[in-house]
């Protein structure tokens, strides 16, 4: 009998790695470039807790009301006279892409559930996609919904492969959060770049900090949410997709008082951009590259 041929590519990442201390915080970045075409953007997050002052040295302490509610702390007792106090974490990645060219379109490809005509088979529904180009700014701002989940592709309308697809990557979203604070808050209205996790706006060069260029002293008027207002054309041209990677956080001890790495990340993937899987170019490992390892004999 014939020896079935064995083969393997190993996935190799390199990882470009920038630590920046802002705060009390560290932020581990990682850019992972993995030869399947996905890059990944990682982000860690660690240092000290931000924590304010209590009386309270247990948790027996804390007042209740009649009805035996406790006092809102708007935090978790981490060490005697420590609360950590409740807060959110976002990064935001300004992503100036340019596949296969300058000019292109960002497109909502949006899962939907098709209910068969009765009688028409035994089954009731299908899933199928539909594509919606995205005309103008306003249309770009998205909330990330499980029940009304899209795939979000930058294509170039203007190349496609041998069968016909546009190129195009795709921002894919993981664990990641919104901002529940209400709009015209002082916070809320500097940071408004947390209202969606993705926006596209028109590259134009002196729209670069998504939150201002002086945010401590703004009034918000100098934000990605002011721009993407404009709701400009975007179909087509050289477009900048934001994408936000937020964190909530209710600290608990083990944060206390130095906090273990916390990560989410999002990738960017191709999407029809090469004919075939492009790790198949790389050389391959066959089963005599590779380290044996097999059960141990007898000690004898
Ligand atoms: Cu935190």
């Amino acid at each position: 009998m014939e020896t079935p041929l064995r083969e393997v590519r190993p996935k190799v990442t390199l990882v470009v790695r920038m630590v920046a201390s802002v705060g009390n915080y560290d932020y581990i970045i990682d850019y992972e470039f993995q030869t399947d075409g996905v890059m990944r953007a990682k982000v860690g997050l660690s240092g000290m807790l931000m924590v304010k002052g209590t009386t309270y040295e247990n948790k027996n302490q804390v007042k209740k009301d009649k009805e035996g509610n406790e006092e809102e702390l708007y935090g978790t007792i981490l060490s005697e006279n420590v609360i950590g106090v409740i807060h959110d974490h976002y990064v935001t990645f300004y992503l100036d892409l340019d596949v296969d060219g300058p000019d292109n379109s960002f497109v909502k490809v949006n899962l939907k559930r098709q209910e068969t005509a009765p009688g028409e088979s035994p089954r009731k529904s299908y899933m199928k996609a539909v594509r919606n180009i995205v005309k103008t700014e306003k249309d770009g701002q998205i909330k990330l919904s499980l029940y009304d989940p899209s795939e979000y592709h930058v294509i170039n309308p203007g190349k496609t492969t041998r069968v016909g697809n546009p190129t195009g990557y795709k921002v894919v979203p993981r664990a990641t959060a919104a901002s529940l604070l209400d709009h015209d808050d002082p916070p809320q209205k500097r940071g408004a770049f947390t209202n969606n996790q993705i926006w596209v706006t028109p590259y134009n060069k002196s729209e670069q900090w998504a939150s201002g260029l002086f945010t401590y002293q703004s009034h918000g008027d100098d934000t990605l949410a002011v721009w993407s207002d404009r709701d400009r054309d975007i179909e087509n041209k050289d477009i900048v997709v934001w994408y936000t990677l937020g964190f909530h956080h209710i600290p608990c001890q083990e944060d206390f008082p130095i906090m273990p790495t916390v990560s989410s990340s999002f990738d960017l993937k191709p999407v029809n951009f090469f004919e075939r899987n492009p790790i198949l170019k790389a050389a391959p490992n066959f089963e005599y590259d590779l380290p044996v390892c097999g059960a141990k004999s007898d000690s004898a």
